[in-house]
């Protein structure tokens, strides 16, 4: 999501992420409420290497993908920073894009980025859990860092509803923070999330901070078990479109 670059409103849409620079700052686990959504855009491209490059790349995905008279879902949209590049991607094919938060910061802050873009393509926002919602007709689904805050023991069910409800041909993309098997490549790659980090200006107090509140809301799973549960929910094929540190990207498409 790009930044409108005047107006004194962009000011209030675009803070910058403060939220664990100090010690009193913050307890408890990670919630995505209001502090977090009025920082999110910062945070997260500061946060997730690969960002700002997964969210064009799911346009041009959806532009392959997306077919006529069929749904686009947008799986915990936040901001709608995927939504939009959804949108963006079905070009003038008759797609109706639905974007799904269950945080109604998010949701109530995404209508606002939505209204901003004048794309004709229709945008609706459900306010709900994805684990409830209706899932249907779709052409392309986007779960781009959401499914990894879905409780583990869910996520089996949450995939064959998404696979059922795509139609043959019909595309997901799945962006994950991910774990490997081997200790070294672990933790090589969490030191170098970590330099990334502190290269976009997050001090070592905040990072080990972030990660404590994370530690029991985020949990990461390995590409294999990924790819696994991806085929046995009912895709045909999978590919990992994207890697930088541990931080993938991966596409399942149904025959
Ligand atoms: C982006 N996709 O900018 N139901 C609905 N929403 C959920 C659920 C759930 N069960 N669990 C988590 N969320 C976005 C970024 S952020 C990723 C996604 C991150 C929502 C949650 O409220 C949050 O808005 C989003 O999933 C995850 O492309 O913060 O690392």
């Amino acid at each position: 999501m790009n930044p409108p670059n005047n107006g004194k409103d962009d000011k209030v849409l675009f803070e910058t992420d403060r939220i664990y620079t100090s010690t009193a700052s913050e307890g408890g686990d990670f919630r995505f409420d209001t502090a977090v959504a009025r920082v999110f855009p910062d945070m997260i491209r500061r946060s997730v290497p690969g960002y700002t490059t997964i969210i064009p790349m799911i346009g041009v995905i959806t532009e392959r993908f997306a077919r006529d008279d069929t749904r686009c879902y947008d799986l915990g949209c936040s901001l709608g920073a995927s939504t939009l590049a959804m949108r963006h991607g079905v070009g003038d094919r008759r797609c109706r894009i639905i974007g799904i938060d269950n945080s109604s910061d998010m949701i109530e802050r995404c209508q606002h980025f939505i209204a901003l873009d004048d794309h004709p393509a229709t945008v609706e926002l459900r306010c709900e859990d994805i684990l409830d919602s209706d899932i249907r007709d779709a052409s392309v689904s986007t779960l781009n860092f959401t499914l990894q805050f879905v409780d583990p023991e869910r996520r089996p069910q949450l995939l064959e509803r998404i696979a059922h409800g795509t139609l043959p041909g019909g595309a997901l993309i799945l962006s994950e923070k991910i774990r490997f098997e081997s200790d070294w490549e672990q933790s090589t790659q969490t030191e170098l999330h970590h330099d990334f980090k502190r290269a976009n200006g997050y001090s070592d107090l905040e990072i080990s901070q972030k990660r404590c509140a994370l530690e029991q809301v985020l949990i990461p799973e390995t590409i294999a078990t990924h790819r696994e549960r991806l085929l046995a929910a009912g895709f045909d094929q999978v590919t990992l479109w994207y890697q930088c540190f541990n931080f993938v990207s991966l596409l399942a498409v149904k025959a």
